[in-house]
Formats: structure tokens, sequence, C-alpha cells
């Protein structure tokens, strides 16, 4: 592959509204409402009167019967600004549940939180892309960009041809091609490799101890944990050799510039926080973070996975990305939405713990998705459908009938991207107005419509849920107002006359804050803080009947759920179906060849897919790509053990055996 990389990734076409415009002529675009008299019954069309008010009626029949509690909301970060924004303000003000949560927990929630104890602010790149372009040294730790972000690839030239650039993954993927020092550690084993380095640092006389002293507290005690974690201890745990271990970190520190970024390879794991905060320590031992022209950065991957985060879809977060306990942001958030703070309900469950619960005893009887297709998407998909079939009502807005719209009572047809205006938060928190493109199929309608049309049945003012962006945007830019993601010197105007600006942005006048940190970082005494964290491994061991580590992740020619992707012809055609990735030597040992039909078999359940042989994976180690539905979902063999900090699920290892099919 050249330094360019792949022109285009199905990632890209969806983010920038490509697939919106493919969409068009698909022959299953929704274009009408839908709906299903009784339960297993076919979906027929319905006018939007009647879908809303059939919406209203049995929302408020749940909500009379079993509390606001019984009606739960699961967002995405692929909504806009103006959609995240009005999601939580419907389910908090017009519903009054604590039941709402979104995709992001399943993305990048781990990174999210380590930035947070770290910095005192999570912005998942805190300086600009284009930074990286002048960098001497990258090092990418479980992230494909060559497949994921493609245009991201041109950035890493420069690191590259001064034989800096480093990529840790478990596969030789089309970025660890790229790489000067491709590290391949075992899947989970990234907070040890991270441990390695770190006293790599330490013993090689590499650490900014003027910069420790200056802008970081708990140095101490983090290394007290990384002095028993010697490169060869590491090497045992991680299969990483030791002189790559130092390697590696010599390559970090001797760069002027340099930057450390992490992927869902390194943040999707039971221990996904525990090990980002290794790499931020690393990071802050190094010096990189608050220093101009280096970093630390999470590698952001939906189309508004930074805002996505920010105004209040996630259970905890009210807008201005605040806390939902604290009630100094209660307060303020209850005024701009003329509210009473106490009315305000409490922190719900995350993301997988609320779609296990529904339909339960004691769990949600209802459920409005917007912009997920979990049944494909979330750990322990094939449970996660049976939950979703024991609901009293499951509404579904989408573009096309996801697996989850398949399974809805009503189906609401939306416009997406290129369709409508709105705003997007992109990895380098810069705000970004995207406008209509393309005209959307008559009967769809607008995310932000369909709320207001929900809300006002449910007996609230209009008034309070505007459905042109322009309007709920400058209601978001206030409700944000003194928060750390503050939006408030951001408008419609500043964007339309083509102004750059990342957040925080907390006036008029503002312009903006493209580079974080460089003065202080957040916690209120201005100091990065290292957090003391040990190696665990993943939740399940491989061994006995299940010998292998399955890890999961994305091809270049589909999206997530592939719910698009696989609706577009060409994409179709580039990857018609699941495969695993195997070592030719393991699949041998499973009696498999190239092109076999095999079964990827977990605790959980099995998934199908065709056996791709390829010498760059690990011999202990096997890759499904998570975007196909039905017997070749990922998801029915991933394991759902959560972070205790983020309650981010284990995607990226568990333990598995390989068959013919
Ligand atoms: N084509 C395409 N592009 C996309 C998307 C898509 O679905 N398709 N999705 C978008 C979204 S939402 C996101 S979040 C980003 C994700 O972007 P990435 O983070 O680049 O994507 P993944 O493929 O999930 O994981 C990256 C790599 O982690 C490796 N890995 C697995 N386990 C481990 C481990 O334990 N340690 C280490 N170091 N590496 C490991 C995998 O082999 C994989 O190559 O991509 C975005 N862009
Ligand atoms: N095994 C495994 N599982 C994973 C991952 C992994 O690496 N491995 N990655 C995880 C990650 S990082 C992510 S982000 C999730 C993503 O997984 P999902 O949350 O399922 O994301 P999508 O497939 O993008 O689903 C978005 C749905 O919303 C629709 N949609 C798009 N735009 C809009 C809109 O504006 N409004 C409405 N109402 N609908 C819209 C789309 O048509 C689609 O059906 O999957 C997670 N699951
Ligand atoms: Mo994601």
């Amino acid at each position: 592959m050249t330094m360019d990389g792949p022109r285009v990734s199905a990632g890209e076409l969806c983010q920038k509204g490509w697939t919106a415009g493919a969409l068009l002529g698909a022959p299953d675009r929704l274009r009408e409402p839908l709906v299903r008299d009784r339960r297993g019954g076919p979906l027929r069309p319905a006018s939007w009167d009647e879908a809303l008010d059939l919406v209203a009626a049995r929302l408020r029949r749940v909500l009379a019967g079993h509390g606001p509690g019984g009606v739960a909301v699961f967002g995405g970060g692929g909504l806009t600004n103006e959609k995240a924004y009005l999601l939580g303000k419907f389910a908090r003000v017009a519903l009054g549940t604590p039941n709402i949560d979104y995709n992001g927990r399943f993305c990048m929630s781990s990174a999210a939180a380590a930035a947070q104890r770290a910095f005192g602010l999570d912005r998942g790149l805190p300086f600009p892309l284009a930074d990286l372009d002048e960098a001497d040294a990258i090092m990418l730790v479980g992230a494909n960009v060559a497949e994921t972000m493609p245009p991201l690839v041109r950035r890493l030239r420069r690191a590259r041809d001064r034989g800096g650039l480093v990529v840790a993954d478990p596969r030789r993927t089309a970025t660890a091609g790229l790489a000067s020092l491709h590290l391949a550690p075992r899947p989970g084993t990234d907070l040890a490799l991270a441990l390695g380095m770190l006293h790599a640092a330490v013993a090689g006389g590499l650490v900014r101890r003027d910069d420790l002293e200056r802008r970081t507290e708990g140095f101490a005690a983090a290394w007290r944990i990384a002095a028993r974690w010697r490169p060869e201890e590491a090497e045992r745990v991680t299969g990483v050799a030791a002189a790559d271990q130092r390697a590696a970190v010599g390559l970090l520190a001797g760069a002027r510039r340099a930057y450390l970024l992490t992927g869902r390879g390194a943040e999707q794991h039971a221990t996904g926080s525990d090990t980002v905060s290794a790499w931020i320590n690393l990071a802050l031992a190094l010096g990189l973070p608050g220093r101009e022209g280096s970093g630390y950065g999470s590698l952001t991957g939906q189309g508004n996975g930074q805002g996505g985060r920010e105004h209040g879809q996630k259970a905890d977060q009210l807008p201005g990305y605040r806390r939902l306990d604290d009630p100094a942001a209660r307060r303020h958030v209850a005024a701009v939405w003329g509210v009473a703070p106490e009315d305000l309900p409490a922190p719900g469950p995350s993301a997988y713990e609320l779609l296990d619960s529904l339909g339960t005893e004691t769990g949600p009887r209802a459920l409005l998705v917007f912009g997920s297709n979990p049944a494909v998407s979330a750990p322990r998909a094939g449970r996660v459908s049976r939950r979703l079939a024991a609901l009293d009502l499951l509404v579904v807005a989408d573009i096309v009938p996801s697996e989850t719209a398949l399974m809805a009572d009503v189906v609401l047809p939306v416009t997406q991207w290129a369709e409508e205006e709105g705003t997007l938060t992109n990895l380098e928190g810069r705000v970004l107005l995207r406008r209509r493109a393309v005209a959307p199929p008559p009967g769809a309608r607008g995310d932000l419509s369909v709320l207001r049309g929900l809300a006002v049945r449910l007996g609230r003012p209009a008034a309070e849920f505007p459905d042109d962006p322009e309007e709920v945007f400058a209601e978001l830019a206030r409700a944000s107002a003194g928060g750390l993601a503050d939006y408030s010197g951001i408008g419609y105007d500043r964007l339309r006359a083509g102004e750059e600006i990342h957040w925080p942005c907390p006036g008029p006048g503002h312009p903006g804050t493209p580079r974080a940190f460089l003065d202080r970082f957040a916690h209120p005494d201005g100091r990065a803080r290292f957090v003391p964290v040990d190696h665990r491994g993943p939740a399940e061991r491989p061994g006995g009947d299940f010998p292998l580590i399955a890890t999961t992740g994305r091809v270049l020619a589909h999206y997530q759920s592939g719910a698009q992707t696989r609706r577009v012809p060409e994409l179709a055609a580039a990857e018609p179906g699941a495969r695993v990735e195997v070592h030719p030597d393991t699949a041998r040992r499973a009696g498999l060849a190239d092109g076999d039909r095999a079964r990827v078999v977990s605790r959980r359940g099995t998934a199908e897919a065709v056996v791709r042989c390829t010498p760059g994976i690990r011999r202990d180690t096997v890759f499904l790509p998570f975007h196909f539905p039905g017997a070749e979902r990922a998801n029915l063999v991933t394991n759902p053990a959560l972070d205790p900090v983020s309650r981010m699920p284990e995607f990226k290892a568990c333990a598995v055996r390989l068959e013919p099919a």
C-alpha cells in the first residue's frame, strides 16, 4: 500500500453523508412510518399522525403503569449535536426517565474516563489534527487508521519518513504495514505493554523530570507499580520483545514532536480505562501532553463521536459535558429547561446494563432507539435481541430497516446527514456546520421533528422542543455555558461565516481552543494526574475448550453494524459477508483452509464466517469484523464483561475455538 493509503472507506462515506445519497435509491429506504398491529404481525404503512399518536398513547400507558423508569431511550454518536441534545432533554423532561444511554458507551467511553481522570477534561484530540503533520514520532495503539480513517494516513507521512511510526496491533494491519516498528501484543495485554514501556523510559533516563515537577501529580505511585514491570516481564505477558519496547520508547522520547494515540483496540476492554490511563501515564512521563507539537489523544470514530458525548445522551451526563449528579450542573440545566432541578432524574444504568434489563421484571417496558442498531452492535447480541423482543413497545427511528428496526412495533423514517442541516463536532473538537446537500425522500422527517411531535403529544409545550436546528443549537449553547464543553460562544452565524472553532468557546468574542492544556490542565490546580494502574488482563483467558483469543473490529468496506453499507451495492460486493482472519498454522490445526466456512465458538455463542488465512496475525488470535447480521454477528461471541470505571464492554478479547461449519 502507498503512503496515501486507500482513498476512500465506507466509514468516511457514511460520515460524509455519501450513503445518504446512495440510499435514496435503495429499494428499502424507509419512506413512510410503519406500524405493527400485533406482535408477530407484519409491519404496515401508516401516516405520521397515526404513528406518532400510537407511540404517544402506548408510552402514556407504560408511564402510567410503570412510572417514568418504564421507558428507556437509546441514542448514538452519529446523531448531530442538536439531535443528541434534544434526545437527552426529551428523556429527562418529556419522559422524566433516568434510562437513557447511547452507543458511545460501546465506543470510547473508557478513553473518555481516563482522559477525565488525567487531565480533568476529555476532548478526543486536544490539539488540531493538522499538528500530526509535523510529528517526528507517532505511536498508534489499537487503531487501524488505514481502514477506519484513511484521510488521517497522509498525516503520518513525516513520522514514518523519519522512522518514527510505531503501531501496536495483534494483527499486521494495513496501518501496521506502514509502520517503522510493529508491536503485536496479545489482545488485552496493552496495559502490561504500557507498564513495560514506562519502566524502560525510567530505566533509560528518558523521563522529563522538570515537566513532572511542574505540571503533574502522582508519578511516584504510578512508578511503584511500573517498577515491577521490567520490559522482560512485560514481554512474558504481551509477547512483545523487550528490545522492541525499548526501541518504541526511544523513538517517542527522542522525537522533538511526538504523539501517542489510542484507538478502539486499546480501549474496548474490561480494563479499558486503566489501560488508557497506563498509556497516558507513559505520555505524561515523556512530557507529551500539554506541550505544543506533542500530546496524547484518542481517535474518536463516529461522524459525531466527539459531540455525541457532550450534550447529555449519556446516562450520567447533562449538556456541556456536565455531570448529572452535580447539584450545580442540575440547577444550571434545569433553569435553561424551565424545570425544577429536583425534577431531573438521577443517573441511570449504562448501555449494556440498560439493554440487558429490557422487558425484565424490574426493567423498562418500552424503548425508543435513535441512531443505533444494537441487535447487531451490542455485546451478547443474541440475548439483547431477546430482550428487545420482550418489550411491550419498541420504537425505532432510522433511515433503513436495520435489524433493530425490523423488530420494532413502530418504525419512524428519518432524514440524515446530507439530507438536513446540523452540526457535528469532529475528533479534534472542532464544530462543523453541515448543510443540506440532497433532498430527503418526501415521507421522511427529521429526528428533531419526531421528538417535538412526541413531546407535544405527551403534554409538553411545543416551544420546549424546537425542530429548527439553529434554534436547538442556540439553546444547547446556553445549556453548555460554564460547562467543560462550553459552546456558548459558538453560533450558526460564526460557522456560516467559515470560522473554525474548537470548544471550549466560552463567549461570542472567544476564538475557541484549538490546543487545550498548553498553559494548564483542566483540574482545579491546573496539574495532570498520573493514575496508578496495574495489569489484570482480559476478563476471560483462553484455555481448555476455548484455546484462542477472538478480537473484533472493522474492515474498510463496511460501516458499523453495516445497516447502511450492506445496502450499497458497491460496498456489499467488496465484502459480501463475514470473514474470520486466522494464522495459516492455526487454521490448519482446526482442520480449516482459506475460504472454508468456519464457526467461531465462545461461551456465549457461535458466529459463522469464511476463513481468511493471513500470516500477519498472531497464532493465538482470530479477528472478526462486527459489520454483519444474523448468524455472522461477531457479537454473538463477544464478552459483555464491563469495565468498572466506564462500563465499556470487552469487545476486543474473549476465549473461543474455531471449527469447521
Ligand atoms: N471503514 C470503517 N471505518 C470506520 C468505522 C467502520 O465501521 N468502518 N467505524 C468508525 C468508528 S465508530 C470507530 S470507533 C473507529 C474505530 O477505529 P479503530 O479503532 O481503528 O477500529 P477497530 O478495527 O475497532 O480496532 C482497531 C484495531 O485494534 C486491534 N486490536 C484488537 N485488540 C487489540 C488489543 O488488545 N490491543 C491492541 N493494541 N490492538 C488491538 C484490531 O486488530 C484492529 O486492527 O472507526 C471509524 N471508522
Ligand atoms: N464486536 C464489536 N462490537 C462493536 C464494536 C467493535 O469494535 N466490536 N464497536 C462498537 C462501536 S465503536 C460503535 S460506535 C458501535 C456502533 O454500532 P451502532 O450503534 O449500531 O451504529 P450504526 O451501525 O452506525 O447504527 C446506526 C443506525 O442509525 C441509523 N442512523 C444513522 N444516522 C441517523 C440519524 O441521524 N438518526 C437516526 N434516527 N438514525 C440514524 C443508521 O441507519 C443505523 O441503522 O458498535 C460497537 N460494537
Ligand atoms: Mo465507535
